[in-house]
């Protein structure tokens, strides 16, 4: 089994040549490659010091600081095409202790990604202030809930890959370049299928060197899981639909204003009016946003009379729920039913309700091809 432990590298020229000894002694089928990002402390140069005296070293020079994510990406690029069995990835800095290594290629018999987890029993972090151990770990939280992911620890830049994983899930069409690189790294193994694995390591904050982490990287990251959120099936269509839903609850009360207010119309002919025209506007910008592309062999007609219906239901359902909510709110808080806490807490749980019923019975019924 041929492995390859995948160093990227910036301004690491007090940690590299102590690093690689201590790697390449853990088993003796393993080599290194360091992936330098032109770094200004000349890491590069001794890099290729190191590789001209050991052949298990090799080196790979990028023109500047272009970031983790693709770093990687080269590294493990040279591994595909050179046939490494297993291919890591691992922090330069001693945050990741090279003895973990036998136990990550150990699990790999077992999973086709083993992650070294510092968020599973036996885990841990050493050296990190309070904030950057919480931030650290709400990142770690919150991704995984955006993106339905089952491993402890996602965020972790300590991993064992199978080839076959690396061939499998399209590095071409990796869309995040820094830290969340390592979540999309995951969300691609688990969604193609592949089994993920955790071993528990101690996590040691650099002794040498600054870390790399900036607010613009943070904020770069929480973009890049945003828009990946954004990507899982269906989330978008969510989306759409509560916008187009804002869009239409805006009609519906500006048209029964201007009419029973400004016009004096009779107020339930006016609702009636005006819940028709925003019925409307919505069934329209579903059809051709929310739900593009999905029913063409269903006739339009039929289509906006199924789209009523729903609305129609949806709409009594809102009389229903605020007929139960507001007495029990009132009773709960102690308050008049017309005081404004219970009237809008009320709203908002019928809203709610509303709109998830009238978002299924577009999705599952009116727009079902
Ligand atoms: N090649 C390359 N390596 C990088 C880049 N940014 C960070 N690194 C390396 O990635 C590893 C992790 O970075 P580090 O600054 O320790 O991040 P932290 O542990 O999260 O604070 C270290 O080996 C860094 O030298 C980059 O843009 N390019
Ligand atoms: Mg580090």
């Amino acid at each position: 089994m041929k492995k390859l432990i995948i160093v990227p590298t910036y301004n690491e020229k007090d940690n590299i040549d102590k690093i690689a000894p201590k790697v390449l002694e853990q088993d003796d089928l393993i080599d290194i490659l360091i992936v330098d990002d032109n770094s200004p402390d000349g890491t590069g140069e001794l890099a290729d010091e190191m590789a001209r005296d050991n052949s298990r070293i090799k080196v790979l020079h990028r023109k500047g600081k272009l970031g983790l994510g693709s770093a990687y990406v080269a590294g493990f690029n040279y591994g595909i095409e050179h046939k490494y069995d297993l291919i890591f990835e691992m922090d330069a800095d001693f945050s990741h202790d090279p003895k973990y290594i036998p136990e990550l290629i150990k699990a790999s018999e077992e999973y086709n990604l083993v992650l070294g987890s510092r968020w599973v029993k036996g885990g841990g972090v050493e050296g990190w202030p309070w904030y950057r151990y919480t931030a650290s770990w709400g990142a770690n939280l919150a991704a995984r809930l955006l993106l339905s992911l089952k491993p402890k620890d996602i965020t972790s830049g300590f991993r064992c890959y199978h080839r076959e994983v690396l061939e499998g899930i399209n590095l071409h069409g990796i869309i995040s370049s820094g830290y969340a690189f390592q979540e999309e790294l995951i969300y691609r193994t688990q969604k193609a299928g592949f089994s993920i694995g955790e071993i528990p390591i101690t996590f040691v904050d650099r002794k040498e060197g600054q870390s790399k982490m900036t607010k613009k990287e943070i904020i770069t990251s929480s973009k890049a899981i945003i828009k990946l959120f954004m990507h899982r099936r269906g989330v978008g269509q969510i989306v759409k639909f509560g916008i187009i839903g804002a869009t239409g609850t805006a009609i519906d009360f500006g048209i029964l204003n201007i009419l029973a207010v400004v016009f004096k119309v009779n107020v339930y002919l006016s609702a009636s009016i005006s819940f028709i025209v925003a019925a409307t506007n919505n069934f329209y910008w579903n059809k051709r946003w929310t739900f593009r592309g999905a029913a063409n062999n269903k006739k339009m007609h039929l289509q906006f009379v199924q789209y009523l219906i729903v609305a129609g239901i949806g709409f009594s359902l809102n009389l229903v729920i605020l007929r139960i909510c507001v007495p029990a709110f009132s009773s709960a808080f102690k308050l008049e039913n017309s005081a404004p806490l219970v009237v809008n807490l009320s709203k908002v749980v019928s809203t709610l309700l509303v709109m998830t019923w009238n978002f299924l019975g577009s999705k599952k019924w009116v727009f079902k091809g």
